[in-house]
């Protein structure tokens, strides 16, 4: 069992924010930190010290223009020789003064050609960083009941999303990603995993679900909704975070371990540990060091993993094929009552790596050369 556990634990693959490394913060303020990147090169740098010292964050999702660069045949042949590769493109379409009334939803189709043109541009960073997966998240949605018409806002997105899926390669796809609420504060256009889930059936199997944890309801079971899309082969990733309250993109796992856990055992139960779910990261380091915070929310998955590995699967369903409430339930929490800790330092130690990827990036003199490189310059952010 264990040696089992540990193959799969070895296999897995998070993906982290490019993002996530660069200055972040609310409205209120942004607060910048030494050390910070101010280029994608840079970034990779950094998204290739998470890799380092845990061994499964392979690739880096990038966010175009934040990462826009001349040649990304290069950036990937930089991520390459630093041990990562690019993963999903993001798309952005919510911050040009244009997008103000919405982007593929707005009123006037000159708006939303030149939305849609941008992201047949993220398609052709695509091809040219040799990523397959193209996320797609809008923050259109409007304000004020009777601002714009809902159905007719569905029909434009629908246009939109067919252009964009015509232009997609044989081996490529896109993952469109849900939100119940903000920027827009009275209806979202794609504000529900229904709503995603539906545009996602029209369009074909290229076309898939991501379910990022901080887009829901309070209350949410996020459990149902990733069992149900994987049940429908529509799952097609996560954007890992965690919040108390909003779209507060803390580190996942820190908020409500047991959810991500509970997450993760449907994930395994469905049968989408392996079979090409994007396990991203989406998160903002607002005040604590970005790549130890990386690093912590690496593990936090590793953790709910193998809790969920853990699961005595057979006991589980005698219990629940038996109808012992207490029981079944039991099964659940010993697994989740586990200190996988021990197993995942020996699994590190059996991958040549430190058994606490944190204390040995702290180690690593790493923290302090970025400081001391890192003067001058733009720092990045989530400015273009
Ligand atoms: C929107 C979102 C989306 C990204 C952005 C950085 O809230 O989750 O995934 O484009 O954060
Ligand atoms: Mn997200």
């Amino acid at each position: 069992m264990t040696v089992d556990i540990k193959a799969q634990l070895r296999a897995q693959h998070i993906e982290t924010p490019s993002w996530a490394y660069g200055n972040s913060g609310t409205r209120f303020k942004v607060f910048a930190q030494r050390g910070v990147p101010r280029d994608p090169y840079e970034k990779i740098a950094d998204a290739a010290q998470v890799h380092l010292f845990t061994g499964v964050a392979p690739t880096v999702a990038l966010h175009i223009p934040w990462d826009r660069v001349d040649d990304y045949a290069d950036l990937a042949r930089h991520a390459r020789e630093l041990g990562v590769g690019i993963g999903a493109i993001n798309s952005n379409v919510f911050q040009d003064d244009d997008y103000m009334l919405g982007s593929v939803t707005h009123p006037d189709a000159r708006v939303r050609r030149k939305a849609i043109q941008h992201l047949l541009d993220c398609v052709d960073i695509m091809d040219a960083a040799g990523s397959d997966t193209l996320k797609l998240w809008f923050s259109d949605g409007i304000n004020y009941p009777g601002q714009d018409d809902i159905r007719a806002r569905q029909d434009r997105l629908a246009e939109a999303l067919t252009e964009v899926y015509a232009r997609l390669g044989p081996s490529q796809r896109f993952l469109l990603e849900y939100k119940f609420f903000e920027p827009a504060f009275y209806a979202t256009d794609v504000p529900d995993w229904g709503t995603a889930y539906a545009h996602c059936l029209r369009l074909g199997p290229q076309a898939q679900v991501v379910v990022d944890t901080g887009h829901h309801a309070p209350g949410t079971n996020i459990e149902f909704i990733v069992a149900f899309l994987l049940r429908e082969g529509k799952l097609g990733g996560f954007d890992f975070n965690s919040r108390f309250y909003a779209d507060d993109d803390l580190m996942v796992g820190a908020a409500d371990p047991f959810q991500l856990f509970r997450i993760m055992y449907e994930v395994i139960r469905g049968g989408g540990y392996t079979s090409g779910i994007a396990f991203m990261l989406d998160q903002c380091h607002n005040i604590e060091p970005k790549i130890p915070g990386q690093i912590r929310s690496v593990m936090n998955v590793q953790e709910a993993t193998a809790k969920a590995l853990l699961v005595d699967r057979a006991a589980l369903a005698a219990a629940q094929t038996s109808g012992d409430v207490l029981a079944a339930n039991a099964v659940l929490m010993d697994a989740y009552n586990t200190d996988v800790r021990p197993l995942l330092a020996d699994l590190r130690q059996e991958m040549s790596l430190a058994p606490d990827p944190m204390a040995a990036y702290a180690a690593s003199g790493y923290p302090e050369k970025i400081v001391t490189e890192r003067v001058g310059g733009t720092q990045a952010g989530w400015g273009a």
